[in-house]
């Protein structure tokens, strides 16, 4: 086995691995039969497998909420690791045979803390949503108080709604944003001080703008509560020095893997100078909170294999290359919301600070589900999304959510970004309303809008061919 001299800055030219190596590698061995089994016995999954692959090599994916997963991520969620049953943390194990895996849980907290320059990582979360729930259930007493961004104005599932069990179990008090569509820090302010909560969420699912993290840590401050980060979205654009880092200004940071990390489905507790403050309570630290909030509390048995993933992809996101594609995230927002506000497309907020971009089509005659589906037969995914004082239910909303994580990944620059409003807005203009939420698109138009997309794709290929 080779051995490595520095596993958390691990790099290629520190591990010289020959082919012959890796190709004859007991993992190896394990995938390539898993694959051919897969194709013997079970051809219908297989192939469904590999036209999702082809699927989204030939389609414009606009998904705000999703990155690519580079393939040696993919590789080592795929790993046998899985098998390990180990619940605990690494020393500290209910059950035997776990050396391997204690040294990869080890390697992605180690790997996490470089990255986000924290003091404390818990890289067991399944989801953010997990995560969320750990630390509120460690930070907030049952029945307590939490306050964060209502669903509707950009926030989170997870942050108090009232189709959440953490809008069940607590009581969830939500602000909103103000004329301009920003976070409105007065009425944060204001309900701070009238309902006193142990928790002030920062953070959301649809917000494009900066988060003003130091506000947001005053108000907790005055009233004695704890601020909860939640950058589930903008994760990249934090590590990459892209969006300010919450890390020493929150007590406690969470993030999805997946979104913008193209890390595996995961979460992940972050906690910079915090770490050794007292815990809730009084009681222990912040940090011996987390790791007792995610097991036992929340979670029995982490998932292995998507730890080392979690490792791998934060090991990809401390180099270089991902700060500049980061950089190029946010070039492209700017551009296809300067293109689409050009077209005459109504932006909530009126643009973009970050990888986000969010259409109003409460004007339009298609409602967003249409508008969605209007797009996905031209192979452009976005998805529909509720805008601030929307009227429709959120399985049909007034908006589209779009995000340039994608596009960026596949190298895909502004004019790219230009192209793409053009080619939303041919589809989007000659689309007509059919029924309450259907749509007919123009044949001739999505036919050409089709053609423009898969060369787009091809031009911009999301896995080069010597990685497939
Ligand atoms: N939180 C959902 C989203 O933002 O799309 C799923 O990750």
């Amino acid at each position: 086995m080779t051995e490595l001299r520095d596993p958390i800055h691990s790099s290629p030219e520190d591990v010289r691995v020959t082919d012959d190596e890796h190709t004859s590698s007991s993992q190896a061995r394990l995938v390539r039969a898993g694959l051919r089994s897969l194709w013997r016995e079970d051809a219908a999954l297989a192939a469904m497998l590999d036209d999702d692959v082809d699927y989204q090599r030939d389609t414009l994916a606009l998904i705000a909420s999703a990155s690519v997963a580079h393939p040696s991520v993919l590789a080592a969620g795929a790993a046998a690791l899985a098998n390990v049953t180990a619940e605990g943390y690494p020393g500290a194990r209910y059950h035997s045979g776990t050396q391997q895996f204690d040294a990869v849980e080890t390697l992605a907290v180690a790997r996490a803390k470089l990255l986000f320059g924290s003091q404390y990582a818990n890289v067991q979360p399944h989801s953010c949503s997990s995560a969320n729930l750990a630390v509120l259930a460690a930070l907030v007493p049952s029945q307590g108080t939490l306050l964060g961004l209502d669903l509707d104005s950009g926030g989170h599932l997870t942050h108090g709604s009232s189709a959440s069990v953490t809008g069940e179990h607590y009581r969830a008090v939500h602000y909103g944003l103000d004329r301009a569509g920003r976070i409105d820090f007065g009425q944060v302010a204001e309900l701070a001080q009238a309902h006193r909560p142990q928790v002030l969420i920062a953070g959301g699912s649809a917000y494009p703008r900066t988060l003003d993290f130091e506000r947001f840590r005053a108000i907790a401050d005055s009233v004695g509560a704890y601020l909860l980060a939640d950058i589930s979205h903008i994760a990249g654009l934090v590590v990459a020095g892209e969006h300010p880092s919450p890390i020493d200004l929150a007590h406690v940071t969470t993030t999805s893997t997946y979104k913008q990390l193209g890390g595996p489905r995961g979460g992940l507790i972050l906690i910079g100078k915090e770490a050794s403050a007292p815990g809730p309570s009084g009681r222990g630290t912040l940090a011996g909170a987390m790791q007792r909030a995610v097991f036992p509390r929340v979670q029995g048995t982490p998932n292995p294999s998507s730890i080392a993933a979690k490792a791998r992809a934060f090991d990809l996101a401390a180099q270089p290359d991902f700060a500049r594609t980061v950089k190029l995230i946010r070039q492209d927002a700017h551009a296809l919301a300067t293109a689409l506000a050009q077209l005459g497309y109504p932006l909530v907020t009126g643009g973009t600070d970050t990888h986000m971009v969010l259409i109003d089509l409460s004007e339009h005659q298609l409602t967003g589900v249409a508008a969605e589906r209007a797009l996905e037969s031209c192979g452009i995914l976005v998805n529909r999304n509720r805008i601030p004082a929307d009227t429709k239910p959120p399985l049909v909303t007034s908006g589209l959510r779009l995000g340039t994580n994608i596009a960026a990944q596949r190298g895909m620059g502004p004019e790219a970004m230009a192209k793409c409003a053009q080619l939303i807005d041919a589809v989007l203009s000659t689309t007509v309303a059919d029924s309450d939420n259907g749509y007919l698109v123009d044949a001739r138009t999505a036919s050409a809008v089709s053609t423009e997309v898969k060369h787009l794709c091809a031009r911009y290929p999301l896995y080069e061919e010597s990685d497939r």
